[in-house]
């Protein structure tokens, strides 16, 4: 089946189709899609594994020795014979057979693993892969597009798939600084995933966002993202704790049409400057702070917070943005207009610097708020906020952070 889906696809979109040099149109970015540019690609056209970017098999031991077998979670043993590029894909198999390690282990599926270990690393960027999973297989198979960087965790999977229970997974280990690890996971056994999907992973400083097929699926946020070069790995495998049925259908293929990465533009990764997420994400929330759909600038939405009003506190969203260069000189602004006697803030703090405010007073249309802002010599965050000081409500939007100049 799988066969006749590429040979069509290759048909189709092969052949030397160029892939976009930038992700121009894709609205589901941070950063406009126009500003990322393609750096590292795979369109797997051709007859054979491009060696000049992937190697097979795992770049370290494994419990074999020889780096063919990761661990007991797996049933399967790397192969080369089950990596294999034709009509525009390529192609990890996993098939039901004897095979013997040369430590003497037996094994009784094999499976294709290849990864960019010893050719390409990314810190940060626009991670996809166009893949078709092998969903009709049926219990046992367990491939993935994952990321590692030396020693673990960290490990961020942009998808990994169980076929004993259609259930996907989507997320990002790390470590605890007090040990242990966290896991900021995503699953579902509720989507369609026959035929060809994208999967993707948008990665920049304190944030990670997934993607299928362009929709977002887990938006990881703060301090944990990890912030050091990660390396590809992809591979068909056979689990363990689950392992194929007599009925599991053999060979079966993870085909996967390309990877791209896009890097990311090196920009301040304030997010949701504009509030259209309804669920102010990574905005902090304290007290009334809403995302509200009137009043606004822009868009759908705008930030509205609330002045002290009697007994009841004002309210205020904050964001803490990651991965700022120390001793550099930002522009913080954004639109804002209020309601009542109410004084609309912007501010920052947790820079490194001394707390800098801008007060908008009698805004009664929206009216531009700015403020310049030095990060400390050791320095790479800043905590942005906007607040209401007075009776009423004060309404943000377009809240932007740009570089200015390095100081002096
Ligand atoms: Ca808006």
């Amino acid at each position: 089946m799988f066969t006749q889906w590429v040979s069509l696809m290759a048909a189709v979109f092969g052949a030397g189709i160029e892939p976009p040099p930038t992700l121009a149109g894709a609205g589901f970015l941070t950063v406009p899609g126009e500003r990322w540019p393609l750096t590292w690609h795979d369109e797997f056209e051709g007859d054979a594994l491009d060696t000049s970017k992937w190697t097979i098999g795992l770049p370290w031991p494994g419990d074999d020795g020889e780096g063919r077998h990761h661990n007991t979670q797996y049933a399967s043993y790397i192969m080369d014979d089950d990596v294999a590029v034709r009509d525009g894909a390529l192609h990890l198999t996993t098939q039901r057979r004897d095979v013997t390690a040369a430590n003497g282990q037996a094994y009784h599926f094999t499976e294709g693993l290849i990864t960019t270990h010893s050719t390409f690393r990314s810190l940060f960027g626009y991670f996809e892969i166009r893949a078709a999973l092998p969903t009709d297989a049926g219990p046992g198979t367990w491939p993935a597009f994952w990321m590692l960087a030396d020693g673990w965790p960290p490990e961020m999977d942009v998808i990994e798939y169980w076929g004993s229970t259609n259930r996907i997974h989507q997320g990002t280990a790390t470590a605890k600084p007090d040990g242990g690890q966290r896991w900021d996971s995503y699953h579902t056994s509720d989507v369609s995933l026959t035929g060809w999907h994208t999967f993707g992973l948008e990665w920049g400083p304190g944030y990670q966002i997934y993607h299928i097929d362009g929709h977002i699926t887990n938006a990881i946020y703060g301090e944990h993202v990890p912030a050091v070069p990660h390396y590809l790995l992809l591979n068909s495998g056979i689990e363990t704790a689950r392992p194929p049925l007599p009925g599991t259908a053999f060979p079966n293929d993870f085909a996967v049409d390309y990877v791209r990465v896009y890097e990311r533009p090196d920009v301040p990764a304030l997010l949701n400057g504009g509030f259209e997420s309804p669920a102010l994400a990574p905005w902090g929330r304290w007290n009334s702070a809403a995302a509200v759909d009137y009043n606004q600038r822009s868009g759908r939405r705008a930030l509205r917070v609330d002045g002290r009003e009697g007994d009841d506190p004002a309210s205020s969203a904050q964001q803490t943005v990651y991965g700022l260069q120390p001793t550099t000189t930002y522009r913080l602004a954004a639109w804002a207009r209020v309601s009542g006697a109410a004084v609309a803030r912007l501010g920052v703090k947790d820079h490194g610097g001394d707390e800098t405010r801008s007060d908008g007073l009698a805004l009664t249309d929206y009216g531009e708020l700015s403020l310049k802002f030095t990060t400390g010599t050791n320095t790479t965050r800043a905590t942005v906020y906007c607040w209401a000081e007075g009776p009423g409500s004060a309404f943000f939007d377009d809240v932007a952070l740009e570089v200015c100049a390095q100081a002096h």
